[in-house]
């Protein structure tokens, strides 16, 4: 018997949704960052094993749409809660459990749910248990499952709780299919990943970044990208005294992006102001929000 299905990691910004998707999938798929919002789309993993395969969506953080942005993420979050098969509503075990079963209760949810409780590697045995039963006192959830997502653990223990509730199904996707997303939308996710360590407070969420050439030349593969900013003095902060944060942000972004498409890369970074880019549908559309 062969089963697959879809399923969708829900959970407040910061819970651990992303690095859940790497874990799983093994591969740097969705940008990581102690920021808040760093996911802005919906990125899907696919695992292929004997018997059975799963694709995963990792969504934006369940946020109120302030900006037009916003609304276009929580579409995202709205689109997701209605196509899946197992729904993982996530939760950081340092968090309120009150304040997030509340959310979850929120979301009205018709599909099989798995309450995860991540990051317990900063719990201790006695806070684990405790929680654990707490959180067993919800009724809506199938199963409760605790893992540390950066640890990798618990999660041989979720991933047999996901495939038991699996529909039979032939696979979706070639067995080495890995993701939907393509390498230009990865190295753009890499670029803005670099952004959000390298500059302070709102500078990166006031930025985006564009693949406008990606080019396979024999011995490298040449990539031109545009980082756009809301503002001029935006635009001189990513620059940088003489260049010199541009030139930072270019060699980072290099190194990231040859280790993930296993190439040498020629890298040229270009800033662009586009004021109220966040704002306006056009941009967004181009952008691919
Ligand atoms: P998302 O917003 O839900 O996608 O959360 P991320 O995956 O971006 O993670 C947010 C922060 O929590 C990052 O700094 C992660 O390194 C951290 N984090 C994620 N999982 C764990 C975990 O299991 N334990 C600990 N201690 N930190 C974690
Ligand atoms: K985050
Ligand atoms: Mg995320």
């Amino acid at each position: 018997m062969h089963k697959a299905g879809f399923v969708n990691i829900f959970g407040k910004p910061n819970a651990g949704k992303s690095t859940l998707l790497n874990a799983i999938i093994g591969e740097k798929l969705a940008i990581i960052s102690p920021k808040v919002q760093t996911t802005r789309h919906r990125i899907t993993g696919v695992l292929t094993e004997p018997g059975y395969q799963v694709v995963f969506s990792d969504t934006p953080g369940i946020i109120d749409p302030k900006y037009k942005l916003h609304e276009k993420m929580m579409g995202a979050v709205k689109s997701a809660l209605e196509d899946a098969d197992v729904a993982l509503l996530i939760l950081d075990a340092k968090d309120s459990l009150e304040e997030n079963l509340e959310l979850f209760d929120s979301l009205k949810l018709k599909v099989p749910v798995i309450l995860v409780l991540n990051k317990i590697d900063k719990l201790s045995k006695e806070e684990l248990s405790a929680l654990e039963e707490k959180a067993k006192e919800w009724k809506k959830a199938t199963a409760v499952v605790p893992i540390s997502a950066m640890q990798k653990k618990g999660l041989k223990e979720l991933m047999t709780t996901i495939v038991s509730l699996l529909p039979e199904a032939n696979a979706f996707y070639p067995e080495d299919t890995l993701t939907d997303r393509s390498t230009r939308f990865f190295v753009a996710e890499i670029i803005r990943e670099k952004i959000f360590q390298l500059f302070k407070e709102e500078i990166p969420y006031h930025t985006t970044v564009i693949v406008t050439q990606f080019q396979e030349k024999e011995t490298l593969t040449k990539i031109t990208a545009e980082v756009i900013v809301t503002r001029e003095t935006q635009k001189a902060i990513i620059l940088g005294e003489k260049g010199k944060s541009i030139r930072e942000l270019g060699t980072i972004s290099r190194q990231e992006i040859e280790k993930f498409i296993e190439r040498k890369v020629f890298l040229e970074l270009f800033v662009k102001v586009r004021g109220k880019w966040r704002d306006n549908d056009t941009f967004l559309k181009e952008y691919g929000y």
